[in-house]
């Protein structure tokens, strides 16, 4: 249920802005929590008993904050009391410095649409608590840095409910009448009540188990749907493969007895990090070659590495506050980074890490929702789990350790844990962590947390000197902007291929100069290699010298950079497509570069990221540029596009080398049907058909989306026909119609919001549909609006069921001071009507509001 359509809830709260700067600590600890659950979808009774400590010499009362929640009776010490409520938190007056104080609510999971506090999904009872949602299931401060012991008891209908699941450990379970049964978890670990979770369910288990480094045996476990069971074990074997990472790489040792895992179907996000007992959306859990992509299975691996990880950099030291959120989020991200990158191909996962951080994050630090890395002010904190908070906090802590050195870089996080295990912690205690380990001084550097915006360094060689210069454009509240610390990891590379020394340049003033020893003859400039500042780079380079990179640069970043350069240089400024043409053909047959390289490489920048260089974008003739390059490249090269796409690898061999051959497959596959669609749709149908695997499977699917050919239909029919009773695959079939680059999709994407199996109630199904439509640049950006309009009315419906997931679909909108004035003008009309609409959650609101500026 929601505040509007429950007529009992009190009216909505102010839109108020939350100040970084107001923070103040809890007046009251909660050293204890001991919940009880009678578990029922429609009306479950919660009792609650905190044990509450008055915090320093003060006489305010205890103020609990709900949402949604009325209690039905309030203790102290075991006796009824007064207590009143001012808005939903409830206040409660408590005499002397300690007490035990009770509360009883009722709450309605299956009315809970909004996915926050205790809801259902398939018949599962799941919580979802991060950031506020633990005031939804009880009267609590919910603030991060209140940490508590929990022990929790839940009954429930066995049959409807055999497996009881909470944090911690198990401590005792029993049977009752009538059917019912009950379980009691115990978590020693104090903990915020962002980290609190249970889960009761008809579920399947995969079990396996884990000895740590000291010699501790951990009971692991896998909970899903029994049918969903085979999906499992790569699950499994990534959660094994990460507690060994992370004791081997930070040091880091699992805690409890027991780790568990339950994917649910309906999830606001990727997964949650509860102590002990993780809940995944099921696509970053359930994974066959049948019906996951090997991108499918690189996400499982990272995303259960990321909430695992968290165990350290989250739970056993959490954020004071939410605008520390980047504290865990940036470090887990960057962590979860590392693992991929170390079980997989290095260079490919930094340059796959690189686009989507141009792709979301630049796009963000260049717009109207602009923020720091540690932000100063939030309407809904909701809104701010943002790649600025996530991946460009993880550049921060990349760049740190780069400015470090690994050695150092360990001993700073292996001093961050020691001092803070147990607490809620700052970004600034991260910085004096590392600072004091290393003797490095950070304070400069820290300007990264608090200035919004990408810095843009322009480099230019003139003979033994590097003149690099930097400025950061102006974000919102932010008008000035002071130097930032930019360390450039720099080569310079002679017109023969030999290697100067590699060095580290760190850009510090807003102009600078370095002087290098040994130069080689008609030097070339490598810089920014490995991407090791998130900025945008302006080299000035000399004719002949990109073409050059592009084929000898040594860092594989560095290459694949001066390839794409060479294709934005068609993109953006019309050039004729020969050098890019060249460089493709020169990777492609390269024998020195592997697969999974070369299908990055070969990959052109998409229309979003083109539109990027624009000040203002013409959508249409973004397409058709990208698409006549396409055509190029397609033409010029088919015969190697035809021999790259004719390689195969077996469809359950999931080595890093098998995995380049497939990614490489489909990019050669796209590329040669776009110089020949006739051939290429025939070609497309016979990779669909031949495919043992999803990658490939999907890989043809993709490519026919965008044909006009009879084929496209006939495989999409197909597809459904087989996967229709598989959520994760009937997503990929949405999103798969609503991205293809084909006139017309509009109308498709209107028929499917039609489709039986289309519902707004499915974060995932909703995101692939609407998410689908705002990603496909050309067709979002239709010149009568109707794109927009579309999108518009899923957010304003959405908004009445699930304002998190509407909220996350407003920032495309946002774009449009950087569209041509038609389309800019119909942008804006829609974000009106959004911030018009009665009864708009705080969430959507918030987003569309800033989103006009
Ligand atoms: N910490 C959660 C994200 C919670 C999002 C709340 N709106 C998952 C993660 O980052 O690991
Ligand atoms: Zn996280």
């Amino acid at each position: 249920m929601d505040a509007r359509t429950n007529p009992e809830a009190p009216p909505s709260p102010e839109h108020v802005t939350i100040r970084r700067e107001d923070y103040r600590p809890p007046d009251w600890w909660v050293r204890e929590v001991a919940l009880e659950f009678e578990l029922d979808p429609a009306a479950t009774r919660v009792r609650s008993r905190l044990t509450v400590e008055r915090n320093g010499d003060h006489d305010r009362p205890l103020r609990l904050a709900g949402e949604e929640l009325r209690p039905l009776a309030v203790s102290v010490g075991g006796r009824a009391v007064e207590w009143a409520m001012d808005g939903e938190t409830l206040v409660v007056a408590v005499a002397g410095d300690a007490a035990e104080v009770g509360t009883e609510v009722d709450i309605a999971p299956v009315s809970n649409s909004a996915l926050m506090g205790l809801y259902e999904s398939g018949g599962i009872l799941c919580t979802q608590c991060e950031a506020e949602g633990f005031r939804r299931i009880t009267f609590h401060p919910d603030r991060p840095d209140v940490l508590s012991v929990y022990r929790v008891r839940m009954t429930a209908d066995k049959a409807r409910y055999p497996v009881l699941l909470a944090n911690g450990n198990p401590v005792a379970a029993g049977e009752l009448e009538d059917g019912r049964h009950w379980a009691e978890w115990h978590d020693p670990f104090p903990k915020p009540s962002y980290l609190f979770a249970l889960v009761a369910g008809n579920l399947a288990v995969l079990r396996d188990s884990f000895t740590t480094m000291s010699g501790r045996e951990v009971e692991l476990g896998i909970w899903v749907r029994e049918d969903d069971l085979p999906k499992t074990r790569h699950a499994m074997a990534s959660l094994k493969q990460a507690m060994a990472w992370d004791e081997k790489a930070y040091g880091r040792e699992y805690d409890l007895d027991r780790f568990n895992i339950v994917a649910v179907d309906d999830f606001n996000f990727g997964a949650m990090e509860n102590k002990g007992l993780n809940i995944f959306n099921s696509r970053y859990v359930l994974a066959d070659t049948d019906t996951a992509t090997d991108s499918d299975f690189d996400s499982v691996a990272g995303v259960v590495a990321h909430e695992y990880f968290h165990n350290w950099s989250g739970n056993r030291v959490t954020c004071r506050d939410w605008f520390q959120l980047s504290l865990k989020e940036g470090f887990t991200v960057f962590r979860d980074q590392s693992f991929s990158a170390d079980i997989g191909s290095a260079a490919v996962k930094r340059i796959e890490d690189v686009r989507l951080l141009r792709a979301i994050q630049f796009p963000e630090d260049n717009g109207p929702l602009a923020h720091a890395v540690r932000p100063d002010s939030y309407l809904e904190i909701a809104n701010f789990y943002t790649a600025t908070i996530y991946n460009k906090g993880a550049e921060l802590i990349r760049m740190m350790r780069t400015l470090l050195g690994d050695a150092a870089f360990r001993r700073g996080t292996d001093l961050y844990f020691e001092r803070h295990d147990g607490e809620a912690a700052t970004c600034d205690d991260f910085v004096a962590a590392l600072e004091d380990a290393s003797g490095v001084d950070l304070s400069h550097f820290k300007l990264w947390y608090s200035q919004a915006g990408t810095p843009r360094v322009s480099a230019r060689l003139e003979c033994d000197t590097l003149h690099l210069a930097q400025s950061v454009p102006p974000t919102p509240g932010q008008p000035d902007k002071a130097p930032m610390v930019i360390p450039l990891r720099t080569r310079l590379i002679g017109a023969a291929g030999e290697l100067g020394e590699e060095r580290l340049v760190v850009l510090d003033r807003a102009e600078q100069s370095v002087r290098f020893d040994d130069v080689p003859d008609g030097a070339m400039l490598s810089i920014n290699r490995g991407f090791s500042a998130p900025v945008v780079m302006h080299v000035e380079r000399a004719a002949g010298e990109l073409e050059a990179l592009a084929t000898s640069d040594d860092d594989p970043f560095a290459r694949y950079e001066a390839i794409q350069e060479l294709a934005y240089r068609v993109l953006v400024e019309g050039g004729a497509p020969d050098a890019l043409v060249a460089a493709f053909g020169a990777t492609l047959t390269s024998n020195a570069l592997d697969a999974a390289f070369k299908g990055e490489a070969l990959t052109l920048p998409s229309e979003a990221l083109i539109a990027e260089r624009f000040e203002r974008a013409d959508p249409e003739l973004i397409h058709q540029r990208r698409e006549g390059l396409r055509r190029a490249v397609g033409t010029a090269l088919a015969g190697p596009l035809a021999e790259a796409q004719a390689a195969r690898a077996a469809g359950d061999d999931l080595s890093v080398a098998a995995k380049g051959v497939r990614r490489l497959r489909t990019v050669a596959l796209a590329l040669f049907a776009a110089g020949d669609p006739a051939r290429g749709a025939a070609l497309a149908r016979a990779q669909y058909d031949a495919a043992d695997n999803m990658t490939d499977r999907q890989g043809a699917l993709m490519v026919l989306a965008g044909l006009d050919a009879p084929e496209r239909t006939a495989a999409f029919d197909d597809f459904y026909a087989h996967y229709r009773e598989d959520p994760l695959v009937v997503d990929k079939w949405f999103a798969l119609q609503a991205s293809a680059p084909r006139a017309g999709v509009l109308d498709t994407v209107a028929e499917l919001r039609t489709h039986p199996d289309f519902t707004l109630n499915n974060p995932n199904r909703l995101r692939s549909l609407a998410g689908g439509l705002a990603s496909n640049h050309w067709q979002f950006h239709a010149s009568d609006g109707r794109g927009y309009r579309m999108l518009a009315d899923f957010i304003v419906e959405a908004d009445a069921i699930n304002p998190q997931v509407a909220a996350r679909l407003v920032p495309p909108l946002g774009k449009w001071r950087r569209l041509e004035e038609g389309r800019s003008a119909l942008m804006r009309a829609e974000l009106e009507r959004i911030v018009g609409t009665p009864g708009l959650s705080k969430d959507v609101f918030e987003q569309a509001s800033k989103s006009l500026g």
